[in-house]
């Protein structure tokens, strides 16, 4: 049924109906084509929120620039930093062929109305935070993304696809910080090794609560915005980590995390759901300052923004004279009459 300003734009259903079919032969919505209010608004909501992590997710990893250990990895580091504004960008520009601009998302930011991922709340106290960022929490940005390439939204699914290339190195990059960590003293074992303690759960916490609390879900799932369940995704990245924490001969902090062969799974604990709460309340150990932090970056580059507009406005009033000088008789006509 529609809601009533839906009949307004949509007087004869045929709006629906086309888009009905786009979405049952997994074709896909582009900017132009009639949505329901409802579809438009939950892809600005879950791709701003993605574009705000990304922008918000600099800061963790910006933390070790100026620390880094070498040339060389301080040298990824900045790069993969700036990948993360390139999604953030790819993103809000998404976002924005739904009729949201840019200046909106960015305010409800950083005033804290907007919501982030979860996990960049957490801090980055040593340098194998950069090798747990790598490897859990792009490795569970890419569970959860790479089926978001197929995403039923056109200008979401292709911003995607580019964005989950980035985030494979990135998951790789992380990993080798740690095998190089967890092949070098024990000093650096056990950085580690503290640092994957840390960082494992809030990760798998990224997939979102629990589907029977996942209010959102069903409905993302029909318009196959979603292609799986949240605790779907929480599982596939389970089953993607245990083997590659072998391979670095790091031990996963859960006790309870077994194979279960009649499932063809790993079980794994019940995670803290209610740190999850607070972390999304805006009680996380690094709420705070993160979205102060990207007030006071706002702020700062608000003489960057008033000069691009400055050259932008000479450039239009240049281009009009420019057009009136056209228009006009040139100079030699006029004398000659
Ligand atoms: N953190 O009904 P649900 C990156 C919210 S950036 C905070 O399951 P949905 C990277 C949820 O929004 C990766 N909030 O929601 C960057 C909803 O609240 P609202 C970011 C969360 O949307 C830099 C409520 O809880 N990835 O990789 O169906 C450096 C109920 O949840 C979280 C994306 O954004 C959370 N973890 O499913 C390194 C992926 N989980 O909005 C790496 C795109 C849930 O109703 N997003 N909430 O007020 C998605 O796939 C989905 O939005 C989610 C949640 C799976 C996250």
């Amino acid at each position: 049924m529609h809601a009533a300003h839906e009949l307004d734009d949509d007087p004869d259903g045929s709006g629906q109906r086309r888009f009905d079919e786009l979405i049952a032969t997994d074709s896909r919505i582009e900017p132009s084509d009639w949505m329901p209010a409802a579809y438009r608004k939950t892809l600005v909501r879950q791709i701003s929120q993605h574009a705000n992590s990304e922008i918000i997710g600099m800061q963790p990893e910006g933390n070790w620039i100026t620390r880094a250990p070498s040339l060389k990895r301080k040298a990824i580091l900045m790069a993969k930093v700036q990948d993360e504004a390139g999604h953030g960008l790819y993103l809000y520009s998404a976002a924005q062929t739904l009729g949201t601009d840019r200046d909106t998302m960015f305010e409800n930011l950083i005033t804290g109305k907007a919501k982030y991922s979860s996990i960049f709340n957490y801090t980055t106290p040593t340098w194998a935070d950069m090798g747990s960022i790598g490897w859990l929490v792009d490795g569970a940005a890419i569970c959860n993304q790479v089926p978001l390439c197929r995403a039923s939204y056109g200008p979401y699914g292709r911003a995607m696809v580019r964005i989950c290339k980035e985030e494979s190195f990135h998951q790789r990059q992380g990993f080798e910080i740690l095998l190089e960590l967890m092949r070098g003293t024990p000093a650096q074992q056990q950085m580690a090794q503290e640092s994957v303690n840390r960082w494992y759960a809030p990760a798998l916490m990224m997939f979102g609560p629990p589907d029977a609390d996942s209010p959102n879900s069903q409905q993302s799932m029909a318009w196959k915005i979603k292609r799986f369940s949240n605790d779907e995704l929480r599982q596939r990245f389970v089953d993607m980590l245990v083997p590659q924490a072998e391979i670095l001969g790091v031990t996963l902090p859960d006790p309870d995390l077994k194979w279960n062969e009649e499932r063809g799974h790993y079980d794994f604990g019940e995670l803290d759901w209610a740190e999850f709460t607070e972390v999304l309340a805006g009680r996380g150990p690094a709420n705070a300052i993160r979205v102060s932090r990207r007030r006071t970056a706002h702020e700062n580059g608000e003489w960057v923004r008033a000069a691009a507009r400055a050259y932008a406005d000479k450039q239009s009033a240049d281009g009009q004279s420019a057009d009136r000088q056209t228009n006009q008789a040139p100079a030699h006509e006029w004398m000659a009459s």
